[in-house]
């Protein structure tokens, strides 16, 4: 048996004949073109439709999939927003949007980056600004207890400043950011599925943080045009302090990140095992890799001090390099060989195999952990033994969600189709058994999906419900709205053999993963604990004006519809800090408070505190006023601040 990516499995024809894509087959498929190439005429972006494709199907009843008025979706959708910085929830199988959930960018309605307690979460500059106006969101993923989530925490990447941000579930706030020290474009995360040192905790301890673009370590302006010198890192960060506990040091890049159930492995991908700094070098080998971090031996490493640190950071990072790591029973880490260029790395929910995909390979690689753990053993002497199965299985595929029948349903960005195939099949055609039936379906989407997740699929709870394929272009899909057009999320229903596309939702640019948790997992808080804010003011009668010298504090409630003080007096010149409390305990009774000309916008719901700060720069009165509507006298709800000259 052949276990090199030209193994046979049983396959559409033209398959065959597609097998890697050279530099020059991969300028000339649509899609690539209309990304790489400005130049390129309109007809090489994404194929339009034929009338009859992703079009109503008769043989569907699709108000099976309908949410009525008054009902509840039976799913969360939380998504990631791209480059918008931000996470979204969205409720499945209606599609509809209930909160976007401001993180590495600014809100106006939250006041995200306006408020002294978002600023403080977010970082500051000398001039009081957040530290960064930008982030970059790809992947989320929650905290788990045995196995399936537990409700208690998300997480969030920002690639373009290699920040991880904190989610909590109860209020869906982000309540802490940590910037990751020494790499550049985190983009990979998972939390681990439980403790892998302690067994007697079954739940997430650690989050795992992939660095895609390698840099001179320390990058401080030497080596800078000496791509061999570059480092990337993995890094490890504790789920409850948000401190970075270890950072391993690798060959090549990581790319996305994926965690066992045992909670022994964490693993990445990697598409630049060349090091190439121009996409031409990181195309060049056949072959990249899988990386997998044997967490214990890793952990074991840092408390024995075997560790060194980089310019100013004092976190522990340990030598992952394949030099350091040749023999397996001493290795922390593990190179698998797989094919070109592989994009997802994602967990079947029967905690047996990764899945990789090949992306300029026509592959998904599937690898037994078993054989891994085996390799650290030193019972498996070739890493690449641990891939039990390369099926062909379409062209770009990029990411891969799971049922609870041991099939796999993987995007296909260039074939614009998702691909139903089975685990086990494509295991026994590896092995050589020609009867066995990998491919069991293909569906088109609207177009050329990135991320697919299955309902509960990562979590050993996988319901074999829902797909929802997340496309990168609608084009025609939906009525135009100029050139910047939404996404496609198309949910599809996996339930039977065959894959059924039931809706189709237009997303705001640009979610990339999403993670799909059954509704009775989440339990949120309606109304906020007064006393968990130490600054609240908890009586109307509390309000009032404090002066130390030039620093200025008003001390001041919401109540519909009012607010504590009907007006009060600073001197220009002064550094004025607002506290307000929202006194009113009806649920969903927000009130807002902006003041014009000062540029502060924010909301207070329910028993909640924050404030702002500003200078008194501009002398005159200013109307308060509430910015939510809250009450029959809302737009009565307003104070008068005086600014004396
Ligand atoms: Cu494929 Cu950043 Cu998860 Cu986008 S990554 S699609
Ligand atoms: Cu308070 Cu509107
Ligand atoms: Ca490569």
């Amino acid at each position: 048996m052949s276990k090199d990516q030209t193994s046979k499995t049983e396959l559409p024809a033209e398959l065959g004949r597609r097998k890697f894509m050279n530099t020059a087959a991969l300028a000339g498929l649509a899609g690539v073109v209309a990304c790489t190439d400005k130049s390129a005429p309109a007809a090489s972006a994404p194929a339009p439709a034929a009338a009859s494709k992703g079009s109503a199907d008769a043989g569907i009843d699709y108000s099976k999939y309908e949410v009525k008025p008054g009902e509840l979706d039976t799913y969360y959708s939380f998504s990631s927003g791209g480059h918008s910085g931000e996470v979204r929830i969205y409720g499945l199988p209606s599609g509809r949007l209930f909160k976007r959930i401001p993180v590495f960018n600014m809100d106006a309605l939250v006041g995200w980056g306006i408020t002294n307690e978002s600023k403080k979460i977010l970082g500051t500059r000398p001039d009081g600004r957040p530290l960064y106006m930008t982030g970059d969101t790809h992947h989320v993923h929650q905290t788990y207890l045995d196995g399936t989530y537990d409700g208690k925490y998300m997480f969030v990447n920002d690639k373009i400043h290699g920040r991880l941000a904190r989610v909590r579930m109860d209020t869906m706030e982000c309540d802490k950011i940590t910037e990751l020290p020494n790499i550049q474009g985190f983009h990979g995360t998972f939390t681990d599925k439980r403790d892998p040192v302690d067994a007697a905790i079954n739940r997430t301890t650690r989050v795992f943080c992939g660095a895609e673009f390698a840099i001179p370590l320390p990058n401080d302006g030497k080596d800078m045009n000496a791509p061999e010198k570059y480092h990337s890192l993995f890094t490890c960060i504790d789920s409850e302090s948000m401190e970075v506990r270890y950072q391993i040091l690798i060959d090549g890049n990581c790319d996305l990140v994926a965690t066992s159930y045992d909670g022994k492995l964490a693993a990445t991908n990697q598409y630049n095992t060349e090091g190439g700094a121009h996409y031409e070098d990181m195309m060049s080998a056949e072959r990249d890799a899988c990386l997998f971090f044997n967490v214990a031996r890793v952990e074991t490493a840092v408390k024995a001090g075997k560790f060194k640190t980089i310019g100013a950071s004092k976190v522990p990072v340990v030598d992952g390099t394949k030099a350091a790591n040749a023999d397996p029973k001493t290795a922390m880490v593990c190179y698998v060989p797989i094919s070109k260029n592989p994009h997802g790395v994602n967990a079947s929910p029967d905690g047996k195999y990764f899945v990789c995909s090949g992306k300029l390979s026509p592959t998904a690689s599937v690898i037994d952990l078993s054989v891994v753990l085996k390799w650290f053993d030193g019972e498996v002497k070739d890493a690449r033994d641990a891939v039990v199965a390369e099926p062909e299985i379409g062209l770009g595929p990029l990411h891969t969600g799971f049922d609870n029948k041991g099939n796999a349903y993987t995007t296909l960005f260039l074939d614009s189709q998702i691909v139903k195939w089975n685990v086990e099949a494509a295991i026994k055609a590896f092995k050589g058994d020609k009867a066995a039936k990998v491919i069991i379906d293909k569906l088109d989407v609207q177009y050329q999906p990135g991320h697919g997740f299955t309902s509960m699929g990562e979590t050993k709870e996988a319901d074999g419900k829902f797909f929802l394929s997340d496309n990168k272009f609608s084009k025609d899909r939906f009525l135009p709205v100029g050139p910047l057009h939404p996404e496609t999320a198309q949910l599809i229903d996996i339930s039977g053999e065959k894959m059924r596309l039931v809706a189709d939702h237009a997303v705001y640019s640009e979610p990339h993963d999403s993670i799909i948790v059954r509704r009775d997992i989440i339990k949120t808080r309606q109304v906020y604990n007064i006393d968990d804010f130490p600054h609240a003011v908890k009586d109307a009668k509390d309000c009032r004006v404090e002066r130390k010298g030039k620093k200025v504090t008003v001390y001041l409630t919401s109540q519909a519809p009012t607010f504590g003080l009907r007006e009060w007096t600073v001197k220009r010149g002064d550094e004025v800090t607002i506290i307000l409390t929202n006194l009113d305990k009806v649920e969903d009774l927000t009130h807002g408070f902006a003041i014009p000309k000062y540029d502060v916008q924010f909301i207070v719901n329910p028993q909640e505190t924050k404030s702002v700060s500003f200078m008194a720069d501009k002398p005159g009165v200013y109307w308060c006023y509430c910015t939510n509507f809250c009450h029959a006298l809302h737009l009565e709800m307003r104070s008068r601040m005086f600014v004396e000259a």
